[in-house]
């Protein structure tokens, strides 16, 4: 019966055009109308990454909760943990709608949203108010206009120092126009120094120190992922996340919407997501961690991913198809995996094939 309910819930947001249906369903978080989800916890799921104590690995990808409205309500899901964001200093209304584009039959998503949010001030409030149990990221970017783009990432570390659990600069969406030129190699070792100076500053300020965590693309050349992971390991970054919305339409069984301009989500960006995502571990070797996004749709999705290298991984695309009930669902699905590969812990699974 509430099966039947839930169903008729998730079919009901079909009925509105993407972006409504997104958010209706913030607006049911909020509201508590979402039922939370009732996990058994399992240690075998905990992950310690950059110092961070992850009690599954499985979290919100970032662009679901732009402006920090529902990340206590994400992790009552299930999730292991929420990014919150793409945040920019100053708020921005994004591009002309319609800008999300679901392909059902793909169970994908193209988006060209181009960093609509509230700006830095008003999700800074909310966090200060709510203040979550539980690990919540704040995912940081430059406003379209911005003149000194590298400026608007060091004021988002600066602002959100208190209230995040993780930072991670997003310098992959496809939909701010030249944001993606941060990726080539001279601008990325000057945006990684100046963020990693703001965060230690801080550091030695307050005496907590805020991992950070870079957004890829996976539409890089190789020799763009050698580029990436060097000054990853150059300036001992804590982490990479592998990866961002595809520009490419490969994949797509119905061809229909595949001439929408914008990122590329779901099931059909998993094979591309994993392939980089493996290709950046063998490059930035066994101990820096990564976090693997792009089409994951069910505990074994979560788990190759996992087996290409991942410590963590993230989703947004299929919730929308699959409903919120999806996290829990991955969650149970990830520890009865665990009772079949007869392992201790969901680390053991990385590692056994990365050593
Ligand atoms: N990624 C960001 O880093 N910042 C964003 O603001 C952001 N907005 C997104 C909005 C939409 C509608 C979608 C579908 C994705 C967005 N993403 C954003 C990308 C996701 O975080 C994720 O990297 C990508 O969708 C691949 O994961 P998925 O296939 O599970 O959705």
């Amino acid at each position: 019966m509430i099966d039947a309910f839930k169903t008729i819930a998730r079919r009901g947001l079909f009925l509105f055009d993407a972006e409504t249906a997104h958010g209706i369903s913030i607006a049911a978080l909020k509201s508590g109308l979402v039922p939370a989800c009732r996990l058994k916890v399992d240690p075998r799921l905990a992950v310690m990454v950059a110092g961070l104590a992850f009690p599954n690995p499985l979290g919100t990808a970032a662009g679901y909760d732009k402006n920090a409205e529902v990340p206590d309500a994400l992790l009552r899901l299930g999730f292991g943990f929420a990014e919150v964001g793409t945040l920019t200093p100053k708020p921005q209304a994004g591009n002309p709608k319609p800008r999300i584009f679901r392909l059902e039959k793909d169970m994908a998503v193209i988006n060209r949203l181009g960093f609509n949010n509230e700006g830095h001030a008003a999700a800074l409030a909310r966090l200060l108010a709510r203040r979550p149990e539980g690990l919540v990221g704040v995912n940081i970017g430059a406003n379209k206009d911005s003149a000194d783009r590298i400026a608007d990432y060091v004021e988002g570390i600066r602002r959100f120092a208190g209230v995040a659990s993780y930072f991670t600069a997003n310098i992959s969406s496809p939909n701010t126009p030249g944001l993606r030129d941060l990726q080539a190699r001279e601008s990325l070792s000057t945006l990684l120094s100046a963020v990693l100076a703001a965060r230690d500053e801080i550091a030695a300020a307050t005496g907590v120190r805020r991992p950070v965590f870079l957004k890829i693309a996976p539409d890089l050349t190789e020799e763009g992922m050698d580029d990436i992971a060097a000054e990853a390991l150059a300036h001992n970054l804590d982490g990479l996340i592998v990866s961002n919305t595809t520009l490419s339409r490969g994949g797509l069984s119905d061809a229909r919407l595949a001439g929408e301009a914008g990122g590329l989500s779901g099931r059909p960006l998993f094979d591309k997501s994993t392939a980089v995502l493996a290709r950046m571990r063998k490059r930035v070797g066994p101990t820096m961690p990564i976090i693997g996004v792009g089409g994951i749709s069910s505990a074994e999705t979560a788990l190759e991913k996992i087996r290409a290298g991942a410590d963590l991984v993230q989703l947004y695309s299929c919730m929308v198809y699959e409903g919120p009930s999806l996290p829990g669902r991955i969650v149970r699905g990830l520890s009865s995996l665990l009772d079949r590969e007869k392992v201790a812990s969901i680390r053991e699974l990385r590692d056994s094939r990365l050593d």
